[in-house]
């Protein structure tokens, strides 16, 4: 066996003399980088980024739900309207009020009177309703002598926009009301084209 040059003899005991001691931060750094979710894995992201990465994803979701909800919400698809306070039955108080859920502009689904008890002009609790109907127009009572037919004219009854409607409206004084329907007004007051 040859011996080593006397340089690299030198080199050999200082290389053999070399130890590996971990330095006394790296346990709290390792822990660190644990605490915060960094595995270190290569080819994967940090756990934070993940996270960060389903949170927008979460967010564009409910930002999608929120969109279609505000759609929803806005669809034209049917409108009511509350309208306080006239007059209806011929009682002689304007204490009635008209709810209508309609189609917008169209077809007529439901339509009530009421009588505002609590002074609200708007359909409250406290209220009582005088009539109502589901769908087309109809006799809700037999047409008494006494009876009154009365047109008001006008207002946007069928949630359309226009205050282009009127309201037919036959009451039996002082509180009953026997048949109510809407039409729109075109021209002159006659008999309206279609009641709604
Ligand atoms: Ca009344
Ligand atoms: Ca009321
Ligand atoms: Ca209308």
């Amino acid at each position: 066996m040859s011996a080593l040059p006397e340089d690299l003899q030198d080199l050999e005991r200082r290389l053999v003399g070399v130890q590996f001691e971990p330095r006394a931060s790296l346990g709290a750094e390792i822990l660190g980088r644990f605490q915060r979710g960094d595995t270190g894995a290569p080819g994967r992201p940090p756990f934070w980024l993940r996270v960060r990465g389903l949170a927008a994803v979460l967010a564009l979701v409910g930002l999608g739900l929120s969109v279609f909800g505000l759609f929803a919400l806005r669809s034209p698809a049917l409108a009511s309207v509350d309208r306080c306070c006239h007059d209806f039955d011929g009682g002689g108080d304007a204490d009635d009020g008209l709810l209508i859920l309609s189609r917008a502009g169209t077809e007529v689904r439901r339509l009530a009177i009421y009588e505002d008890r609590d002074g609200s002009r708007s359909f409250t609790p406290a209220d009582l309703i005088r009539f109502a109907r589901s769908g087309g127009p109809s006799l809700h009572a037999q047409l008494l002598p006494g009876a009154i037919t009365t047109e008001f004219c006008c207002l946007d009854y069928d949630g359309g926009g226009p205050d282009d409607d009127a309201l037919l409206v036959v009451g039996l004084p002082p509180d009953r009301i026997a048949m109510a329907a809407i039409y729109e007004r075109r021209g002159p007051p006659g008999l309206p084209a279609e009641l709604r």
